[in-house]
């Protein structure tokens, strides 16, 4: 079957902004170890060591700390895994998104 080619070109009314990144944000808790938040940081969020360790250092003494950023349903799947991954083992981690502004 014949298809029309273009060259993609649009009128700047048609044009759609790309889709807006989302936020995804450690809150830090009094009872889940340390340990175990590095663990997920690097399980679910690909965190280096080092790097898994100052996010959850952050989220410890600030109250939260921004993990990544990912499209909006690509962020909320993660920050679910991730929150579900501590529940199985009963800690109140807890990972949350916002939009990015
Ligand atoms: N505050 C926890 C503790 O002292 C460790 C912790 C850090 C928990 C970051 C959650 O997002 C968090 N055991």
């Amino acid at each position: 079957m014949l298809e029309t080619v273009t060259d993609g070109r649009v009128k700047p009314e048609q044009r759609t902004a790309p889709p807006k990144l989302h936020k995804v944000l450690l809150v830090n808790d009094d009872f889940t170890p340390r340990e175990f938040v590095v663990q997920v940081l690097r399980a679910e969020f690909r965190l280096a060591e080092e790097q898994a360790y100052r996010v959850m250092m952050t989220a410890h003494r600030r109250g939260v700390c921004v993990v990544a950023v990912y499209p909006k349903e690509v962020a909320e799947t993660k920050a679910d895994t991730a929150t579900e991954m501590a529940r199985r083992k009963g800690y109140p981690l807890l990972f949350s998104t916002e939009p990015e502004t």
